[in-house]
């Protein structure tokens, strides 16, 4: 029999689709810290609830699925009919997955046990972030972290096993349902972006090794609530108006936070006289996004010490939240320390 040695065809007529997200994570197992597929199978089935969520907010405005649900979540916010099926469908795909043991989400107030002797990981998830957005159309997200329970596996969930810092995460991750659909994440190896091709039904492999820049000139954050912020941080808003910096704020977590991990910036919810712990919340979606930019190269900080290293006492617990390009963080946490006080330096609501 004849035989010929395999060479990639590079003709035009059919260019090759790239890696997909499937072949990436079967590829990069061995990279991981314990390296039993598990892990493995479990990104999976979060990028599988991924993909049915992209096909609901794709049809939001056709199926009825816009707008309240009708009740209030944990944190006293209108729970939209969108959250409440992205928590389902990302919930039952942990679930059925059988890595799991043990989920923490936006939507309920309790930790979920799932009752799942073999499962091994804790998810903390936000099932879709900057909901407020959903009925205008604008990018929202999904943000995931995980960790392994530190307890013995089969025995029964423990707080120890909820309440880990950051820097215990295993991978983190979020999904940009935007203008494309994106998942990145990382599994403390650096940071990987994934790029939905609807067509085929795959996430395919767009950002290889994605590196925030260590500068930038956008600066995110909510200036409504500027007359609300200590002193140091209006300073530091001033000296970026100072140096033409571009003011960008969606008011969707994931998309104003991808937006600067590509092009340098900085997005800050501080704490405000409302709301003196900030608003976003530490464990599903401060620390993911945490992890994300540190492994990129960037930093995350509540504007003086890593948000990885905070030591989480609530379940719900929130935190004012720094992150993007490094330099950028390290110079608002200046300013934070030179102005140490949390009294407004100029509006209505001094102290
Ligand atoms: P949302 O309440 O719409 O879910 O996670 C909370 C969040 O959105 C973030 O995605 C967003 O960056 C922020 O709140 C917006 O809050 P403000 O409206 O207070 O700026």
């Amino acid at each position: 029999m004849k035989t010929k040695l395999y060479s990639p065809n590079t003709s035009s007529l059919a260019y090759p689709v790239g890696t997909t997200l499937d072949r990436f994570i079967k590829l990069k197992q061995e990279e991981f810290q314990f390296a039993s597929g598990e892990l493995s199978q479990l990104l999976r089935d979060i990028a599988l609830a991924a993909k049915i969520v992209n096909r609901e907010t794709n049809r939001a405005g056709l199926a009825n699925i816009g707008g309240a649900f009708g009740q209030t979540n944990v944190q006293g916010e209108e729970q939209q009919k969108l959250d409440v099926i992205a928590n389902i469908r990302f919930t039952r795909a942990l679930t059925k997955g059988g890595e799991v043991c043990a989920i923490v989400s936006e939507e309920d107030d309790e930790v979920i046990d799932l009752q799942n002797g073999s499962g091994k990981y804790v998810v903390a998830i936000d099932p879709l972030d900057g909901s407020s957005n959903i009925d205008v159309n604008i990018s929202i997200g999904t943000i995931f972290s995980i960790y392994r329970r530190v307890t013995p596996i089969g025995s029964p969930i423990q707080p120890e096993d909820i309440m880990q810092p950051g820097n215990q995460q295993v991978a983190a991750g979020y999904v940009l349902y935007g203008s494309s659909t994106m998942l990145v994440y990382t599994t403390g190896h650096g940071v990987n972006g994934f790029t939905y091709e609807p067509s085929l039904g795959e996430f395919f492999l767009s950002h290889q090794n994605m590196v925030a820049p260590s500068d930038g000139n956008i600066y995110s954050v909510n200036e409504g609530s500027y007359y609300q912020f200590e002193a140091g941080l209006q300073e530091y808003i001033e000296h970026c108006k100072a140096k033409f910096y571009s003011a960008r704020y969606i008011g969707s977590l994931v998309a104003d936070f991808h937006r600067n991990l590509l092009k340098g910036g900085i997005y800050i919810y501080p704490a405000t006289q409302k709301s003196p712990n900030g608003k976003l919340r530490l464990l599903y979606e401060a620390n993911a996004l945490s992890f994300i930019a540190e492994q990129a190269g960037g930093k995350a900080t509540d504007g003086h010490g890593r948000i990885l290293d905070i030591q989480p006492t609530a379940l719900h617990q929130r935190t004012p939240l720094f992150i993007g390009s490094k330099n950028m963080v390290d110079e608002a946490g200046n300013f934070l320390k030179k102005n140490a006080t949390t009294v407004a330096r100029k509006g209505v609501l001094v102290q």
